[in-house]
């Protein structure tokens, strides 16, 4: 989006301190020692479409490579004919008889296969410098580094006097991974380097050359759990091309030898017959050829061009927002030491800093063009033939999580794929709404593979969330909120969102008492207790449901009018909203009520806490609403009793403690958010900052700097707050670039824990609200002028 001029400026210099973090060097840089002992240590480098871990070994480098479409499994259809069963399941629920219920759910709601397959590894590039690591002389000066601002992943070391650098780096311009070995005296590079893979793939010299290695592969599904067929499914192949300067470079087997070089570069790219269209493999596809034309147009001949051109797109997308908190100094010692210090109880603010950024890093380079799927479990990044989880696309709070920073760190065109995703779904979605839900619109549950899985997967009461599509749509809305882009809004957001909506206007039924509720329904992964002590997941109308379809009615109805289009559904939306059931408040412990009954919790430090959806990611629990918003408090509190105090009775998982981290800054509490965040470091970081659940699972990076970006700007109830959750201890911090609802782009600084600039620019003019420590002052922004206000109107 063309963003104009600055146009609103709120301008003081309230204190001139002696502005420590305005002379800050920014580093984003993750250092180390030493080379990385496991996966978990290694350094990510990704285009959005091509991944890679880099380990920096010296007696032997491993890059494990991923391509993000490579999965096991294939397409299959809906076909839980549960519909006739439907009436019978949901009034078995509404009358209390649950364990029929789940019967005949279990029976006839699964959908056959039950599980999917997993997103998979790509294979391992090794290079080997040593035939044993016994042979290894004296190595010197060793660092291994990534740079967030450039996208390189650097090893460097000496051995022997001779310094040995290599540089990794996958560039989305030129649609590949470029390895480059140096050695800063000539003849000094002898090694193999050679691509190979657990299982399924092969590689061999390109015919007619030496210089190039061509990767062939093809997914065999054997027998697992329940999965669906076995047989040969994926084909996939890559290309890796050698060009050395001095010595010799020759491909034999699966590898290249490379004797006596002064310089040798290795670029790799890789594809499969993934047709996203047809949300199949598709054997009109040659992977072969697609690796071939992606090599050929780039000039492999000139690295430094190549280089360059990665580091001008990389750098314009990850310079959009900077953030300096803390001193950068802390940057003087290795990223994994910093880490190890947070761990034993210090502050690291400039880590917190550097986590940020990182966040922000991943997402750009797991959920980007040349890539077409978004980011998943673990972005792009996975070692795995059989991941936990399979790698998947979790709809039940982590692919959202994923998204959760993207719109207001700047970073909007990562949306794109999952926004595609969702409109890919609409279409099996419709059948799983037919055939599962007897309804009409489309739906899904919770999960999804690029094959686009709708149907309950993993069994009834893990699987059934036919809410999720309405979540998923909810951010093709806040796409719309932040960027404005009507066309966008008309075309890819607002039909999906209104077919979502429809599969909900015709799922919903009375109960009782005369609401309209969901069944079945599922609060993620929660279990209550009946006072016959037995236990359940399936239930009708949970919370969670009645909060995501507040949320998307009035998402549709905003759309509708701003559209001008369907006043009679309107309508119906408006009809339906007013016959939902209330947020209630629990009289059992006074804290948001989880289920549509007050029952009691199995496990009440459950890491979903999916009934707080109203407080974040949704907007109708707010301090407009002191009842709810205080119990929201409480629910946050007695989660956290029964997960960090004496009664461990929960699971915390990193995603969970970043979803506190949102939580407590929409309660607008700053120590709290702050104390979650030094947490998520301590307890859930690995040395490579990745997030652990664990193992490695991607979303607690993502919502992890979402809920810092939240504790310095919000902007979910039509007003832009500035600071509204700033601890104590982070007093000093400068950020620019953030973005708000509205089209605006958000530069601040503050000093002593108060703010002395900000500088709010707007996309498209218009009135707008700001609101600092509790004042408000409303802009008129008439006609795109530029406003000078004195930050001094809050005080
Ligand atoms: C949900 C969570 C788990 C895990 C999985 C991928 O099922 O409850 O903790 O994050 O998704």
């Amino acid at each position: 989006m063309k963003k104009l001029p600055v146009l609103f400026c709120l301008f003081a210099i309230l204190f001139s301190l002696n502005a420590q973090v305005s002379d800050q060097v920014s580093d984003y840089v993750l250092w180390y020692k030493q080379p990385a002992a496991n996966w978990d240590a290694a350094l990510p480098v990704g285009n959005g479409r091509l991944g890679a871990m880099t380990f920096g070994g010296y007696y032997r480098e491993t890059i494990q490579l991923n391509e993000e479409s490579l999965w096991a499994g294939y397409k299959t259809e809906s076909n839980a004919a549960a519909a006739a069963y439907l009436p019978n399941v949901r009034k078995r629920l509404i009358n209390g008889e649950i364990a029929e219920a789940v019967e005949l759910s279990e029976k006839h709601m699964r959908s056959d296969p039950l599980r999917i397959r997993s997103y998979q590894s790509f294979g391992d590039i090794n290079i080997d410098f040593y035939a044993d690591r016994g042979s290894v002389p004296n190595v010197e000066n060793y660092r291994r580094s990534l740079d967030l601002e450039t996208g390189i992943a650097t090893v460097q070391y000496r051995i022997e006097g001779t310094t040995f650098t290599r540089e990794v780096f996958a560039s989305a311009p030129d649609n590949l991974i470029a390895i480059r070995l140096h050695a800063d005296k000539p003849g000094q590079l002898t090694f193999r380097l050679s691509y190979s893979r657990e299982q399924d793939a092969t590689a061999y010299p390109s015919p007619g050359t030496d210089k190039t290695l061509d990767i062939r592969g093809q997914i065999v599904d054997l027998p697992f759990q329940d999965a669906g067929e076995t047989g040969l499914h994926m084909k996939f192949a890559g290309q890796i091309r050698g060009v050395n300067k001095g010595g010799t470079l020759v491909a034999l087997n699966n590898s290249f030898y490379v004797e006596k070089a002064d310089e040798a570069v290795f670029y790799f790219t890789g594809a499969t017959d993934y047709n996203f269209k047809k949300l199949n493999f598709d054997r009109a596809i040659d992977p072969a050829a697609v690796c071939r034309t992606i090599l050929d147009k780039a000039d492999l001949r000139n690295y430094t061009l190549i280089k360059e051109r990665h580091v001008r797109e990389h750098s314009a997308v990850f310079n959009r927002t900077s953030f300096a908190l803390g001193e950068a100094a802390m940057n003087l010692v290795p990223t994994d030491e910093r880490l190890k210090n947070v761990r034993e109880g210090k502050e690291d603010l400039a880590l917190v800093a550097l986590y940020f950024q990182y966040g922000r890093y991943l997402l750009m380079n797991s959920s980007r063009s040349p890539g077409i799927l978004p980011a998943n479990l673990q972005g792009i990044w996975n070692k795995d033939m059989n991941a936990p989880w399979s790698s998947d696309f979790h709809t039940n709070i982590n692919i959202q999580m994923n998204y959760w920073p993207a719109e207001v760190c700047n970073l909007s065109e990562t949306v794109i794929p999952f926004s595609n995703l969702i409109n890919a779904l609409r279409e099996p979605g419709r059948i799983t709404a037919r055939k599962t839900y007897n309804s009409t619109g489309w739906t899904m549950n919770h999960l999804t593979d690029p094959f686009g899985r709708t149907a309950i997967s993993d069994g009834v009461g893990w699987g059934t969330f036919p809410i999720a599509s309405s979540w998923l749509v909810l951010h093709q809305w806040e796409h719309y909120l932040f960027t404005k882009d009507k066309a966008w809004l008309k075309e890819e957001a607002y039909p999906c969102m209104k077919e979502a909506a429809e599969f909900i206007l015709n799922y919903l039924i009375e109960d009782k008492n005369g609401y309209l509720v969901t069944a079945p329904s599922n609060s993620p992964e929660n279990r209550y207790r009946l006072p016959d002590k037995s236990s359940f997941m399936l239930t009708y109308g949970a919370t969670v449901d009645i909060e995501i379809i507040m949320e998307l009615f009035n998402a549709c109805l905003s759309a509708g009018k701003e559209l001008n289009v369907d006043a009679a559904f309107r309508k119906e939306l408006e009809r339906a909203l007013k016959k939902l059931p209330p947020i209630r408040i629990s009289k059992r412990y006074n804290t948001i009520q989880e289920w549509i009954e007050d029952y009691e919790e199995v496990e009440p430090g459950h890491r979903h806490t999916s009934h707080l959806f109203g407080l974040h990611p949704g907007t109708t629990i707010t301090p407009a609403d002191k009842e709810l918003f205080a119990a929201a408090r409480r629910t946050i509190e007695r989660r956290r009793k029964y997960n960090e105090g004496e009664v461990k009775l929960g699971s915390y998982t990193g995603w969970s403690r970043a979803w506190m981290i949102n939580f407590y800054a929409r309660l607008m509490d700053g120590e709290e958010a702050g104390s979650n965040v030094q947490a998520l470091l301590a307890k859930s970081t690995l040395s490579n900052l990745f997030d652990t659940h664990p193992p490695f699972q991607i979303d607690g990076n993502f919502g992890g700097t979402a809920g810092i970006a939240e504790m310095l700007l919000q902007s979910h109830t039509n007003e832009i707050h500035l600071l509204p959750a700033l601890p104590a201890s982070w007093k000093n911090g400068e950020i620019k670039g953030l973005c708000a609802r509205g089209g605006y782009t958000v530069d601040m600084k503050w000093e002593n824990g108060e703010l002395t600039q900000a500088c709010i620019t707007s996309a498209h003019g218009g009135k707008y609200t700001v609101r600092y420590k509790g004042k408000v002052k409303t802009f008129p922004g008439k006609d795109k002028t530029v406003i000078n206000a004195q930050l001094s109107v809050f005080k």
